[in-house]
């Protein structure tokens, strides 16, 4: 890659060409604007989201799962199968744990590879470096670029069964969790909540000793877990994604859940509750960088030696730093409404 951070942070004002570039179909403008939204400041990532905001219509699938159950080898097949059907696919590749690009994702890109010179598939891997917040609130507003470049299917590959994997898994209007045979996965799954978010699960490697009763086991936890999202129940696909088999069933569960998602209002429940999230997550970065914002040094200077010096308890300290830091929030609005 290479777009420096700081050439992104003196883009802001081209954000909206460069969406119209990769509306074009540019995928290197498609690049720029993820990386915007990786590695750019507040204000080219408010460019970003401000050009995006109700452009496009994309079905978002998430995919998550332990390393190696076979993710990256399903969302090929998922590529092949929405590219026959002539939709513009893309694919983020997000993994939390990584403090880089490493051998993950240099894997998914090879899974992939048969995809990469088709000028309808875009491919992108994400790792959690340079973002404040991280990648759970990096990796919604990339899938919102995706959607907003004219892609059909945006496909939002995770690592993982911990809670950023499920923050990210959920950002997905359908989201789909694998397991293989002999990986204690599915015990994982039910530890980690994720049985409660899953719309689809696939049990991978089918080919694989073990995989009936795996299934068998999904199917039994899905009846006793508590979940949340009504009438809709979870298949459970017996896939051997390496040798293609079960991949019809797979594509029929994902049209019945996008069939179900439009006939009952989820869809935009779903999209609300996200946009919500999302809210929170930028309010909370906003306040976290006010917060310990150097401009406060002298205040929480001065706040701390009357705390040691006995004269202030740090709760009520806290308040003034947080009415002090309110107060520059203030300014600060007020600046941007003079300078906009
Ligand atoms: N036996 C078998 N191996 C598979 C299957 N699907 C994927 N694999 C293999 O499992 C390994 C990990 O796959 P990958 O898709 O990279 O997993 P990811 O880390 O979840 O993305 C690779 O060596 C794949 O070839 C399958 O259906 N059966
Ligand atoms: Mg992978």
């Amino acid at each position: 890659m290479s777009t420096s951070p700081t050439s992104l942070t003196q883009r802001a004002r081209d954000i909206p060409s460069l969406l119209d570039a990769a509306r074009a179909g540019q995928n290197r403008a498609i690049g720029q604007l993820v990386s915007v939204v990786e590695m750019g400041s507040v204000q080219t990532r408010r460019a970003v989201a401000v050009a995006c905001a109700g452009v496009g219509q994309a079905r978002i699938i998430g995919l998550t799962g332990s390393p190696g159950v076979g993710k990256s080898t399903v969302v090929d097949s998922l590529i092949g199968a929405y590219r026959e059907r002539d939709l513009k696919v893309a694919v983020l590749a997000v993994d939390p744990s990584s403090p880089f690009s490493g051998g993950a994702v240099l894997g998914d890109r090879i899974r992939m590879q048969r995809h990469a010179l088709d000028p309808g598939v875009f491919i992108r891997s994400m790792a959690s470096r340079g973002r404040l917040g991280g990648l759970a609130a990096a990796a919604p507003e990339a899938v919102k670029v995706l959607e907003a470049c004219g892609f059909d299917v945006v496909l939002l590959e995770t690592v993982g069964v911990g809670q950023v994997e499920v923050d990210v898994a959920t950002h997905a209007d359908t989201t789909v969790v694998l397991v293989a045979p002999g990986m204690g996965d599915s015990i994982q799954v039910a530890k980690a909540g994720i049985l409660e978010v899953a719309d689809v699960l696939i049990v991978n490697k089918a080919d694989r000793a073990g995989a009936t009763l795996v299934a068998a086991e999904l199917a039994d936890m899905l009846e006793l877990a508590h979940r949340s999202t009504d009438d809709w129940e979870a298949p459970v696909v017996s896939v051997a994604s390496a040798a293609g088999i079960g991949l019809t069933e797979l594509m029929g569960a994902l049209d019945d859940h996008g069939t179900w998602l439009a006939t009952n209002g989820q869809r935009q429940q779903r999209r609300t509750r996200q946009a919500a999230a999302e809210i929170q997550a930028v309010a909370i970065d906003r306040l976290r960088s006010t917060l310990t914002d150097h401009d406060h040094g002298v205040t929480l200077l001065a706040l701390a030696t009357a705390v040691v010096a006995g004269a202030n308890d740090c709760y009520t300290a806290a308040d003034e730093l947080i009415d002090s830091a309110g107060h520059a929030t203030h300014i600060d609005s007020d600046m941007r409404a003079v300078t906009a």
